[in-house]
């Protein structure tokens, strides 16, 4: 049973180990939003740019039908996200003569597009289509120009997200779509910002896994054990380090956003710097071969950036004891860099050298 418990609350905080909560409210400037119209007695008229967010059956002569179709750019969402809550504001819409206290009732859906339209050119003949997956009641109104300011599409967003494939916006439409009935909102068009529509969204990333190997950047990538790698944020906020273990491997858990440098650290003995190395640095230096990456930085013994006689001749220096270090120290790494949150598990896999052993002759000892 004790078992059984520990188990659940292991799964609980699993499940709850996840980034902090962010909030984010998307209201587009007047105009820069996409919504618009459509009117079934004008069926290839697009309304793209009028004031109405507008679900109705009405008649003008013969009865006719309109529905909104809207979208928000969720692009500002880091991929990845847990949706905990999404709130749909809509505010009514008093300069115009529709009404939302009807014949019947006025509750409404509001439902995911699946196919792409345009708010320039979307008309009642080529509207797009939708699904009723998760679809959102509004309930009916009890006085007219009656604000919504807390429509729940947590669900609604969250598939948005998962499929992006087949996610276009969303329509506001009648539920029954008889005459006489409407729902009137201010649309992103409407020439007062504050009670245009607006999505307020609040998400958590889950904690990143980032691990990998640090090897020597031989041909056996031999594993480099009791490493110190240090998890660096931002440039300069030390937030993690770990040791190595006897395979090389380290691993972290961030949940911290920012951007992220893996730097290990090394006191392993330095040996093998010979001639043979000295010589590696002159054929870079006269263009017979070319040093790249992680043995160009164990190359640049005197770190001016650049592969030279000077090196190799320090490498000599080394070699027959007349010096005893390089002014950057005894080991170079690559210290790759990643951005986190990622959806992913990152591996970040590491290859490190001793300055100036250039035919990574290095052994374990
Ligand atoms: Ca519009
Ligand atoms: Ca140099
Ligand atoms: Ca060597």
């Amino acid at each position: 049973m004790r078992t059984k418990l520990l188990l659940s609350c292991l799964v609980f905080l699993t499940q709850f180990c996840v980034f902090a909560q962010t909030t984010i409210v998307i209201r587009p400037p007047i105009g820069a939003g996409k919504d618009a119209a459509i009117r079934s007695d004008f069926p290839t008229t697009n309304f793209g740019d009028v004031g109405d967010f507008i679900a109705n059956a009405w008649t003008a002569g013969d009865p006719f039908f309109m529905r909104t179709y809207f979208d928000f750019d969720l692009s500002v969402l880091p991929a990845g996200v847990l949706i905990t809550n999404a709130t749909l504001s809509l505010y009514g819409n008093n300069g115009s003569g529709h009404h939302q206290a009807s014949s019947g009732s006025n509750e409404s859906w509001i439902k995911r597009v699946t196919t792409p339209w345009d708010e320039h050119t979307v008309t009642w003949n080529n509207q797009p289509q939708t699904t009723g997956l998760h679809a959102v009641t509004i309930p009916q109104s009890s006085y007219q120009y009656q604000n919504y300011p807390s429509i729940d599409l947590t669900q609604l967003i969250q598939d948005y997200l998962l499929n992006p494939e087949s996610s276009f916006g969303m329509v506001f439409m009648l539920k029954t779509e008889q005459t006489y009935r409407c729902m009137l909102f201010c649309s992103n068009d409407y020439g007062d910002l504050s009670i245009t529509p607006k999505l307020t969204i609040t998400y958590t990333l889950p904690c990143n896994t980032l691990e990998g190997s640090v090897t020597y950047a031989n041909a056996g990538s031999t594993p480099l054990a009791g490493v110190k790698v240090k998890l660096i944020r931002d440039g300069n906020v030390l937030a993690d380090s770990t040791l190595t273990n006897e395979s090389g491997h380290y691993s972290f858990t961030v949940c911290t956003p920012g951007n992220y440098t893996v730097v290990p650290t090394c006191t392993l003995p330095v040996n093998y710097i010979n001639a043979t190395d000295a010589l590696i640095a002159l054929k870079h230096f006269v263009g017979i071969t070319t040093l790249e990456g992680v043995f160009f930085k164990a190359a640049d013994v005197n770190q001016d950036n650049s592969v030279n006689s000077t090196d190799a001749m320090m490498i000599l220096q080394r070699f027959i004891q007349d010096i005893n270090t390089f002014p950057p120290g005894d080991w170079c790494f690559e210290n790759p860099e990643v951005a986190l949150p990622d959806p992913n598990p990152v591996v970040l896999n590491i290859k490190g050298l001793c300055y100036g052993d250039l035919d990574a002759s290095r052994v374990n000892q």
